[in-house]
């Protein structure tokens, strides 16, 4: 039966020239199909900027077609008699592939990278979430497969599944044809955009070059990562680290010490924007409590979150070590054994007992690996809560009222006490609230995605005012600083249009990014008064402004302690920065005054940028090299 499965004798002559054409078109199908769903998952994640017709854009869907036809290509090359079988093969994967990085784009706004995979353990957790990311137009990426079936029955009933086996001369030759266009093309692509904001973040090349390109860097660079990085901490990096250290000056110290030898109480809550602080909707304030604690508080109203792949965790990382998260995935799963300097280290040192708390599956994240390294004395998760009230996320989530109230009595109160909670209601996708949150009225924007997250929000606002009253009550609230802050976006640029309506302002890249800030709350023990500060900042500079709240050392910090800081800054993971007086946004190359989002000069910024830029190197040394572990500040 050989003899039928390849192109020879007999029916090499009749079959032959037909399956070539056959099989030429199925390469053409297969190049077309992977390309056509690469350019959808640009637009539907809208990296495909208004207007379509850009060059930009153009440079984007070319490049992402001459990859498609290398691969192809290389498929020509490594096979012969399975060419027809691994081409379909890759045809599911990729669109796979593809999908998955649709969904995940949705959610977390960058496509999905190797550590990522490493994660998937996670997906079966946010399962809600990604049920509600799938939209009935990702149809498109199986839209191919029943002309694939219909191909294979094809092949099989006319050419009784005969295979155009090629002699070894002419495989090469069309093989490297095939690979040498597709090349050309994509050099042509690559040689034209500027590639200089790639190391920041995953979506710029993404934006650049396609999300095809955009695995092969991944990839690249993971096997880079993981085979050929040199771990050695050499004379030059820690020259790079005593200078950096040395160029740290330490200002004036006002309020220094008024929290010593208090507690810690700090809530990480779960997509707190800023927005929503003071806002109200038909005129009911959308966080009255907070509202009112501010009253009494340090409100810091211009800080940015500045997580990146590891996202919540990211942002108890930024707050816990003071360093940036990882250039991709995150610090939790790709160094959850570095040495650090972290939080409930050096309270520690001062005697302090420290707690975390989160009533989620203790390997979330990898936190109950990574809590060891930040040094946490207690983890309390999700079996040891009684799980008694449900709210919010997927109607699983423990409510944080009842986490609130079960946390609290976990911490021994005799002792000086580190106690960190990280809630879940308002965690995506809100729709819980849309059914069974009547008591926030969203008036215009009820049923939508601002709306229920409107809803969600002023829920969490809810038990945050019901733990102050329990501190209150447990005689807490006089002897704790209390720090209450937001991890990360609530409203991802997929939705803006309503968060847009909600502002008054008109969509931009500019009043989109101006609107990525989290508050930022800080109650000392006897304030009565608000201390509003419009420093800017970012989740980096909380640990440092602690420390001078409660005098303790931070210099390992790359923050800056905000009560002392004039002009500040916020440097993001994708290296844009926000200063006092512009937005730089890398991926675009642009900066933008902050008052006005004029396009600035280059001349204006470009300096500082790249002066501001040089911290994320320093903390990615400090992660890829575990540097702590030896590397001590020279005094
Ligand atoms: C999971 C929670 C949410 O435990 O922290 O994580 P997120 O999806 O926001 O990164
Ligand atoms: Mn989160």
């Amino acid at each position: 039966m050989q003899n039928i499965k390849h192109v020879q004798n007999k029916d090499k002559k009749s079959f032959s020239r037909p399956v070539a054409l056959a099989e030429a078109l199925y390469i053409l199908f297969f190049i077309g199909a992977i390309s056509l769903k690469s350019i959808y998952f640009h637009i539907t994640t809208k990296i495909t900027r208004k207007p379509y017709f850009t060059s930009g854009n153009a440079i984007m869907a070319i490049s992402t077609f001459g990859i498609a036809v290398i691969i192809a290509g290389l498929v020509l090359l490594v096979f012969n008699k399975r060419r027809k079988g691994a081409l379909i093969f890759l045809n599911l994967f990729l669109s796979a592939l593809l999908f998955a990085d649709t969904l995940y784009y949705r959610y977390y706004s960058n496509p999905i990278t190797i550590p990522v995979l490493y994660q998937m353990g996670l997906v079966s957790a946010v399962q809600d979430s990604i049920t509600s990311l799938i939209k009935p137009k990702d149809i498109i990426y199986a839209l191919d497969l029943p002309f694939l079936l219909m191909y294979i029955v094809f092949m099989r009933v006319y050419f009784r599944s005969a295979v155009l086996k090629l002699d070894i001369r002419k495989k090469l030759i069309s093989s490297f044809a095939v690979i040498l266009s597709g090349f050309v093309i994509f050099l042509a692509c690559y040689l034209k955009v500027d590639r200089s904001s790639f190391i920041y973040d995953n979506v710029n090349p993404v934006k650049k070059l396609g999300i095809l390109y955009f695995h092969t860097f991944d990839s690249k660079r993971f096997l880079v990562d993981h085979f050929f990085v040199n771990k050695v901490l050499n004379s030059k990096d820690r020259m790079r680290l005593d200078d950096f250290y040395a160029s740290r000056v330490s200002e004036s110290k006002e309020y220094e010490g008024i929290a010593q030898g208090k507690n810690l109480l700090i809530v990480q809550v779960e997509a707190f924007q800023e927005f929503v602080v003071g806002k109200s909707v038909n005129g009911k304030e959308i966080t009255p409590n907070m509202n009112k604690l501010i009253q009494e508080s340090f409100y810091f109203d211009n800080i940015y979150y500045q997580v990146a792949g590891g996202n919540t965790s990211d942002a108890e990382f930024l707050l816990n070590a003071s360093l940036y998260p990882a250039k991709e995935g995150a610090v939790y799963f790709r160094y959850p054994t570095n040495s650090f300097h972290t939080l409930p280290k050096i309270l520690k040192e001062q005697g302090y007992t420290s707690y975390v708390f989160h009533a989620n599956n203790p390997n979330f994240w990898n936190r109950m690996l990574m809590y060891k390294s930040l040094g946490f004395d207690k983890f309390i998760s999700y079996d040891d809560y009684t799980i008694d009230e449900f709210v919010g996320w997927g109607g699983w989530a423990l409510s944080d009222a009842s986490f609130f109230r079960q946390s609290l009595r976990k911490i021994d109160t005799s002792k000086p006490f580190y106690g960190f909670m990280i809630t879940l209601s308002s965690h995506h996708p809100y729709t819980y609230f849309n059914e069974n949150y009547k008591e926030f009225d969203a008036g215009e924007y009820e049923g939508t995605y601002l709306g229920r997250y409107l809803k969600a929000i002023n829920y969490a606002d809810k038990a945050l005012g019901m733990l102050i009253d329990d501190l209150k009550e447990q005689g807490l609230y006089e002897n704790t600083l209390i720090v209450i802050f937001g991890d990360h976006y609530a409203i991802p640029r997929d939705q803006s249009a309503e968060l847009m309506k909600f502002m008054n302002v008109q969509y931009s890249d500019f009043q989109f990014r101006k609107l990525q800030k989290v508050p930022l709350i800080i109650h000392c023990p006897g304030m009565t008064e608000g201390v509003k500060r419009s420093v800017v900042g970012g989740e980096i500079d909380i640990m440092p402004t602690l420390g001078n709240l409660m005098g303790f050392d931070t210099s390992y910090a790359m923050g800056r302690d905000l009560l002392n800081t004039e002009t500040g800054y916020a440097l993001l993971r994708n290296g844009s920065v926000i200063t006092e007086d512009y937005i730089y946004l890398s991926d675009l190359g642009e900066a933008y005054d902050i008052n006005t989002g004029e396009v600035l000069d280059k001349t204006v910024y470009e300096d500082e940028v790249k002066k501001l830029q040089e911290e994320m190197y320093i903390s990615d040394l400090i992660l890829q090299k575990d540097a702590f572990e030896t590397y001590r500040i020279q005094k």
